[in-house]
């Protein structure tokens, strides 16, 4: 029984000791949380990428993270936590005719996602007022984006209760390899095209689980279980373990362009 507790103990460690990368807070703190989006694409936008984005949050200090692949090549993708609504993404049921073409612009999507509460600029203001600072967000079509900020209360109350949701913008409808007027102009800014601003990529935030973390830990989940630690002692590490995953993910998905 105490070996096993004593292994246990050694793995968390070893596990603290790898996420060198990771914030010490992030890690170290038991208040820390983490939070997760699949992101989905808008069909109906002709969207055929996808991505995943992970927040740790420490009170209102956020650690986001985005791994999004397969949008519009050498074009500015808006990002932003969407919140105060039903913290779901727009499908079918809400494309519309737009210029002759059936999509789904921001506004058809707001009555699911909501409003912006945050801009995931890559630099300087991320509040809502920064939504279309196209020079503030990433053009490529793959890319990582990784910001610690700090969220505004509300937006940290939506991750609690379920309706953040994280909308990456930009599609390029037909397919001709930039954003133009195929869709009309843009509902939020008649400047840009419609394509320009219109949602690619959707998903809601939910709590990691234990069932995020990769196989190879499981057999510390059991070991943990077996001998009897307190729920307590259990959840930290797995905290730590699923918080370490999530980094290393992001780490190895980088490091693959260099290889390829
Ligand atoms: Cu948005």
């Amino acid at each position: 029984m105490k070996k096993k507790l004593l292994a246990v103990a050694g793995v968390s460690a070893c596990a603290l000791g790898l996420g060198l990368g990771v914030p010490a807070m992030a890690s170290a703190s038991a208040a820390a949380v983490s939070y997760e989006a699949t992101l989905n694409p808008i069909a109906a936008n002709k969207v055929t990428g996808n991505g995943t984005a992970w927040v740790t949050l420490n009170g209102n200090s956020a650690e986001i993270k985005l791994q999004v692949n397969g949008l519009l090549e050498g074009a500015p993708h808006a990002q932003h936590i969407h919140v105060d609504a039903l913290g779901q993404c727009p499908g079918d049921a809400q494309a519309k005719d737009h210029n002759g073409q059936r999509s789904i612009n921001v506004a058809d999507g707001v009555p699911l996602y909501g409003a912006i509460g945050t801009s995931l600029t890559t630099e300087g203001d991320t509040s809502p007022a920064a939504a279309l600072n196209v020079a503030a967000f990433p053009s490529n079509g793959s890319y990582t984006y990784t910001r610690t900020i700090d969220l505004d209360p509300n937006v940290v109350a939506n991750l609690q209760k379920g309706t953040a949701v994280l909308v990456v913008h930009g599609i390029d409808y037909n397919g001709n390899g930039t954003y133009d007027g195929v869709l009309g102009a843009s509902e939020l800014d008649p400047s840009l095209p419609a394509e320009a601003t219109d949602p690619a990529l959707c998903g809601a935030f939910k709590p990691m689980q234990m069932a995020g973390v990769p196989a190879g830990s499981a057999d510390t989940g059991g070991g943990a279980t077996a001998s009897g630690m307190s729920s307590t002692e259990v959840a930290a590490g797995t905290a730590a373990v699923v918080a370490i995953a999530g980094a290393g993910l992001v780490a190895y998905r980088r490091r693959r362009p260099a290889q390829d």
